[in-house]
């Protein structure tokens, strides 16, 4: 069997060897996607020692590893970057409303040399455990090189899509052609031309490939459990008029942005599915649909609490399908049914449908025919075998929390991460944790992570732990921690609000219900992005309410 993984150059860094002294920093940052760039780049401007390690061989997350063909964007690529710079807003030029991977890795390695920030990276390096010594009062964090680091703070910006999940299908190892996965991709280009290619999995992910390969494989299969449903995203090209307006305009944008659910500018209704006629609902739609993008999403208000008015954006989609694909059969095997419409994350596509009506594209449902086994040749499933040249898995991620419990995460009193988490993740506003103080996260499982843009969210996280430290600085305090009662109160709440959402009608990562023996339940923050900068800024008022600090030795309410 070839598997492959992506042919990472090791770099140069300036870590010390293993059996040297350990490196004293102020805050060590763990990950070099979007919210690790932001936070070694905030760290540095306030003049603290700083370190980032990154596992990938270069910056940008989860696009430094999803090369896979037709990987892009789901957001506005203008919405999608950071805010915190007005430079590199008017210095950048986006060319596509939703950027393809390597325009995200172009505009990723823009910043990382405009703010030279990859001086402050390790690359190729893993951490394998961060502990709390309590004594002296710092994270002492060990890397897979064999590294020892201390720092007073430890920044986990970690990623809720870090950890590829393979499928849990027998006989992996068996497979004698090539084995790719999409959240490994190699870094050289592939060919498919005149193979026949599976590929397992029609998330956002299988989706985006499908539709690319399709009209380049000899024969794709297509091994789909659950269908997803996926609205055009109608992308288009930026034309400079356009963009000159936006770079006008970035400030009154981003503010709009940081005032909506969504962290982003997407349009929001104020109606209510049954508030409108029948016909004016369908024009809402057949315009949404038109529009592209998520508009979909913003089109009544209700869409994610009212099952019949979901049910009826969820019938019109399907009706969609039926126009698209040309064999009744395949279309039928293609509508969603039995999960409500955005209960799982919605994906875009540009020719997905259509791709189902080409010769060489073959859907095999594996609900009716379910995968039973890889052979040496190819895949089994209950019908017989498939011989494939190529299998791709596009089988997900262990998502939210995977990452943060894949080393030793160890707090006061030697508690590690996963015996506190062993219920489910459990934090004050996603952003620390009681037990472990002076840890913090970005975009971490308690917050609306998958659910609002993930470079608001980084920013304000970001930030919100700047402003913690200067605030510890300028009091003379050395630990922060938030207090049990806080933790409780903040997760009653994620609990509370998430009741009436529709999320948790459907089986996805986001519930935990695609990884074997997680905890499930939805631990995201639903109340909206704007909602949570607030309940995060109103912790930090009147001097942390929520938190106990230490002075040196002496544990003081601040
Ligand atoms: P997703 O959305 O978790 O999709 C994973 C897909 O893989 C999904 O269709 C799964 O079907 C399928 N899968 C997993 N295991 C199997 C087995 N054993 N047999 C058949 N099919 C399987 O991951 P993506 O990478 O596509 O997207 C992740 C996020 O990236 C997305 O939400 C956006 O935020 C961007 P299942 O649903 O489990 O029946």
């Amino acid at each position: 069997m070839s598997t492959e993984r992506s042919n990472d150059t090791p770099q140069q860094h300036t870590a010390p060897g293993a059996g040297n002294a350990p490196k004293r920093l102020d805050v060590v940052v763990v990950g070099g996607g979007f919210g690790g760039m932001y936070a070694i780049y905030k760290f540095r401007e306030m003049g603290l020692r700083i370190q980032g390690f990154e596992a990938g061989g270069d910056l940008g997350g989860v696009w430094y590893w999803n090369r896979y063909p037709g990987a892009r964007v789901d957001l506005p690529s203008i919405d999608y970057s950071y805010s915190f710079s007005p430079e590199i807003e008017q210095e950048w030029t986006w060319s596509e409303q939703f950027a393809a991977q390597p325009e995200l890795l172009a505009y990723i390695d823009f910043v990382a040399k405009r703010l030279s920030l990859r001086e402050h990276f390790q690359f190729n390096t893993r951490v394998t455990s961060a502990a709390w010594d309590e004594a002296r009062q710092l994270w002492t964090v060990i890397t897979d090189r064999g590294d020892a680091y201390e720092a007073s703070y430890c920044i986990m910006a970690t990623g809720p899509l870090s950890i590829p999940k393979d499928p849990e299908i027998p006989g992996i190892e068996r497979y004698t052609g090539r084995l790719l996965r999409a959240g490994k991709w190699p870094h050289e280009p592939v060919s498919f031309a005149g193979l026949r290619v599976g590929v397992i999995g029609t998330g956002s992910t299988g989706i985006q490939i499908v539709q690319e390969i399709g009209p380049q494989a000899g024969e794709l299969f297509v091994f789909q459990r659950t269908p997803s449903f996926t609205m055009p995203m109608r992308n288009e090209t930026l034309e400079p008029d356009y963009v000159a307006e936006v770079k006008r305009h970035y400030a009154g944008i981003r503010e709009a942005a940081r005032n909506s659910a969504v962290g982003g500018v997407r349009p929001q209704s104020t109606r209510a599915f049954f508030s409108v006629t029948p016909n004016q609902r369908r024009r809402l739609l057949d315009d949404a649909w038109k529009n592209g993008g998520l508009a979909m999403l913003g089109t009544f208000t209700d869409l994610m609490v009212n099952a019949e008015a979901n049910e009826h954006v969820a019938e019109f989609v399907r009706g969609k399908i039926g126009e698209v694909v040309n064999d009744p059969d395949t279309a039928e095997k293609l509508k969603p049914r039995g999960y409500p419409i955005f209960a799982r994350r919605p994906c875009l596509d540009s020719s997905y449908y259509e791709t189902y009506n080409r010769p060489n594209v073959h859907l095999v449902d594996c609900f009716s025919d379910p995968i039973l086994e890889f052979t040496e040749k190819g895949i089994r499933t209950q019908s017989g075998e498939v011989e494939l040249d190529m299998i791709i898995l596009a089988t997900g991620y262990d998502g939210l929390t995977g990452a943060l419990l894949a080393f030793d995460v160890i707090g006061r009193q030697g508690r590690k991460l996963n015996e506190k988490w062993q219920d489910g993740p459990r934090s004050y506003l996603g952003l620390m944790m009681e037990g472990f103080p002076n840890l913090f996260m970005t975009t971490g499982p308690n917050g609306p992570a998958a659910l609002a843009n993930i470079i608001r969210i980084s920013e304000n996280d970001v930030d919100w732990i700047a402003a913690a430290i200067t605030h510890m600085d300028n009091n003379g305090l050395s630990t922060i921690e938030p207090t049990r009662k806080a933790e409780d109160g903040w997760m009653d709440l994620v609990f509370r609000i998430c009741q009436r959402s529709l999320i948790l009608k459907a089986k996805s990562w986001w519930v935990g219900a695609n990884v074997k023996d997680k905890p499930q339940g939805l631990t995201l923050f639903t109340g909206g992005f704007q909602k949570y900068q607030e309940h995060c800024a109103a912790a930090a008022q009147n001097g942390y309410p929520a938190f106990v600090f230490d002075r040196a030795k002496e544990a003081v309410a601040a």
